[in-house]
């Protein structure tokens, strides 16, 4: 080959390369997550869950690979949902407290063996999302500690804002290690759902604990803290309260389109024994449209019934009701909590009254389990 031939190749290959990720940019740019610099895969997921929102609703489980009723083993690919179904839930969520005060979580789940479940959930295709029952900065106790004001101490100028910071340290490390692949390793895109249910007066960062400009400005340095001083970019942030009333109660705390990307709702009031479905499908209308009017997800980010007492629970209150509604339908996910013991589990497990009518849910189209999950980390526009 000639000096001339081998350096048009070189062009070629070049200007293509060029092309290429110049195509690439501009694709990523047209998704508008609250972080700028997300990586190509989070903006996928971002734009892939709104596009698919209400065609195909994943089905998710907290902790559902670390452990279910009687039963914990970190070294094998097991859920009580896929000992019943035969596959695993298509989304899981994790939990961050006591991140930093030892190997194990709330829960006595294990961070290390967290991280290769995340990992095997996002080999699948499915999705992770994390929340954090964060202790109480003034007490030393739990989240569920309300006594004393907490939200101001740990914002900027606040007597523990170093230790929420040196929190938030150990988060973005932990976030970090969430990565797959061999010589380019890539961070796994995860959804963040912190500071959930402030509509409630349960944790300290609720509702009756802070004014929503404090929330406000507690979320806005959380995020801008990660993205920005800790170069965390695999992030979509959720808000998510518990039961509102409105608009104008679910937006009262909200931080502002530029700081959510999921609009989230956790109810388990609508779907207890007492609960009512129109009620359920009423504000899950309301969330849909609150979050398409602003061009976010819709996400049913926590339900489900403690130790499930109505055995036609699955398709009866939560399947049909939702799938019925032409808005409420429109969700990207929903979430049931964890299977910890046998008077504490939202998920059915093996002879569980409940499993009959859990296998007519998970064969529903309209629920994605593992086997079914569409490509979420690749952008398809
Ligand atoms: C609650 C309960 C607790 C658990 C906490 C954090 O709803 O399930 O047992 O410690 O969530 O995961």
């Amino acid at each position: 080959m000639t000096k001339q031939i081998i350096q048009s190749i070189c062009l070629i290959i070049v200007i293509s390369l060029l092309a290429f990720s110049w195509a690439t940019i501009e694709n990523i740019t047209f998704i508008k997550t609250v972080d700028a610099k997300a990586t190509k895969a989070t903006k996928a997921l971002f734009d892939n869950l709104k596009r698919n929102a209400g065609k195909q609703v994943l089905f998710g489980q907290e902790d559902a690979l670390a452990y279910g009723v009687e039963w914990k083993e970190w070294n094998k690919s097991r859920s009580d949902i896929k000992d019943v179904c035969g596959k695993h839930p298509s989304l899981v969520g994790w939990e961050m407290s006591k991140l930093g005060q030892g190997p194990l979580n709330i829960d006595s789940v294990s961070f290390k063996h967290m991280r290769g479940w995340i990992k095997e959930i996002y080999k699948i295709g499915g999705v992770n999302t994390i929340s954090w029952h964060m202790d109480n900065f003034v007490t030393g106790s739990d989240s569920w500690d309300v006594g004393e004001k907490v939200v101001t101490t740990i914002l900027p100028g606040g007597k523990h804002h170093a230790a929420y910071k040196a929190k938030l340290d150990l988060f973005a490390d932990y976030l970090k290690s969430l990565k797959v692949g061999f010589i380019f390793q890539k961070p796994i895109p995860i959804i963040f759902r912190p500071f959930h249910e402030h509509t409630g007066g349960w944790f300290w960062w609720g509702r009756p604990h802070c004014t929503a400009e404090e929330y406000k400005t507690l979320w806005h340095f959380t995020v801008d803290y990660l993205k920005n001083e800790k170069q965390v970019h695999n992030l979509l942030y959720c808000y998510s309260t518990d039961v509102f009333k409105d608009e104008a109660d679910y937006m009262e705390f909200y931080p502002g389109d530029d700081y959510v990307d999921i609009l989230g709702l956790d109810d388990y009031h609508d779907l207890s024994v007492k609960g009512k479905s129109e009620d359920l499908v009423r504000r899950l209308r309301l969330l849909v449209e609150m979050a398409e009017q602003r061009g976010k997800v819709p996400a049913f980010s926590e339900t489900g019934q403690e130790a499930i007492p109505d055995e036609k629970w699955w398709t009866e209150r939560l399947l049909n009701p939702i799938k019925s509604d032409p808005v409420a339908s429109r969700i990207a996910y929903l979430m049931v909590w964890r299977n910890a013991r046998k008077n504490h589990h939202y998920g059915p497990y093996p002879n569980h009254p409940s499993t009959r009518n859990f296998l007519t849910f998970s064969k529903d189209n309209w629920l994605v389990f593992e086997g079914r999950i569409p490509d979420l980390y690749r952008i398809h526009r």
